[in-house]
């Protein structure tokens, strides 16, 4: 997403030239046969290549205890853990899909700490073992999707921020949420170097309504696939909210404040013509760059699979249409 923006994934199913370009070349290397005996062993080579596979250590993973709630069930196909972990968008350790994985392994994520405050009652600080101690835990299979037009289906596990934040007791007076990531250039070489990461001002910043904030769709992860978040996840904590844009989830959460003012948030300060504070997906919004009706599902394929499918309004999440009824959704996109 970085400015200009070209999609790293083509929006033609099978532009291999383009995938081509945006590989590294060692990936391309692997891609073609010369690395790596994996995809030599794999049933059908070239329909399941994928390229982002990891050879890399993973940092270690916890087992949560979580319910599975039946509404936040799934008929669509999930994303393959193995795809979830290696494919991310995470500036801070470098701009590329592969590059999280590679430079975040090591990314320390305890101690920590996550501070509740702002227009509120009672400031809260959660540390480490608090944010996956404190609220019951779920599983929620939700869709993400990107605003570069491709899509996942997630099974994430963590607790309603509505929950985080009645503890906290908002005032009357504040009326929007703002998030922000660690801050932190040691750990995090994106915001070391501006070349790595992206030119971006540091640290990624998030914001909502309240009303959004407090919808029980609105979900604080810890995890996925049964486990702690990987870092290039977001660990130790992340926003997920599924009928938005991809960027509004920001991860690696340090701090949460209630404000009675819109918050500046980070894609709309780099280029706000094309990415607004609301984000909410919208097939008939398209980007000034590219069209927003349809995505590339990523499921259990290769590369080169045929994934395109029609983007739905709220990315199928209906029941949010309530928070928006007098709003103009080309205007506030
Ligand atoms: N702090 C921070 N949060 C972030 C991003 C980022 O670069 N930095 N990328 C966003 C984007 S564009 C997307 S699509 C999702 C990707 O989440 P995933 O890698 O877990 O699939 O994270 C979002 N949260
Ligand atoms: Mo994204």
């Amino acid at each position: 997403m970085s400015k200009p923006f070209k999609p790293s994934v083509s929006l033609t199913d099978n532009d291999v030239t383009a995938q081509s370009v945006y590989l590294n070349r060692r990936q391309l290397l692997k891609t073609m046969g010369f690395l790596g005996a994996s995809t030599l062993l794999a049933p059908s080579a070239s329909a399941s290549i994928w390229p982002w596979s990891d050879d890399k250590p993973h940092a270690k993973r916890t087992a949560l205890s979580y319910s599975q709630p039946s509404q936040y069930q799934l008929a669509d196909t999930k994303t393959p853990e193995q795809k979830v972990v290696s494919y991310n968008n995470f500036y801070e350790f470098g701009t590329s899909k592969d590059a999280p994985v590679e430079n975040a392994s090591t990314f320390k994520t305890n101690p920590w700490t996550l501070k509740i405050d702002g227009l509120v009652n009672k400031p809260i600080e959660l540390d480490h073992d608090a944010l996956t101690q404190r609220f019951p835990l779920e599983e929620r299979i939700y869709r993400l999707r990107c605003v570069e037009a491709w899509s996942m289906v997630v099974p994430w596990i963590g607790f309603e921020l509505a929950s985080l934040l009645k503890l906290a007791e908002p005032l009357s007076s504040a009326k929007y949420v703002a998030f922000e990531t660690l801050y932190d250039p040691e750990e995090m070489p994106g915001q070391k170097n501006r070349f790595v990461g992206g030119g971006i001002a540091y640290p990624y910043v998030e914001g909502l309504r309240l009303d959004e904030a407090m919808h029980p769709l609105t979900l604080m992860s810890v995890g996925l696939y049964g486990k702690t978040l990987p870092p290039q996840n977001g660990a130790p904590i992340r926003l997920v909210v599924p009928w938005k844009y991809g960027f509004k989830s920001i991860k690696s959460i340090v701090r949460i404040r209630l404000t009675n003012k819109q918050p500046p948030t980070t894609w709309n300060r780099l280029a706000a013509n094309e990415y607004g504070f609301y984000a909410n997906v919208n097939p008939k919004v398209a980007h000034p760059r590219w069209s927003q009706a349809s995505e590339r599902r990523i499921t259990t394929g290769g590369l080169l699979a045929k994934n395109r499918i029609p983007t739905q309004m709220f990315n199928g999440y209906s029941e949010v249409a309530s928070l928006y009824k007098d709003m103009n959704l080309t205007r506030f996109y």
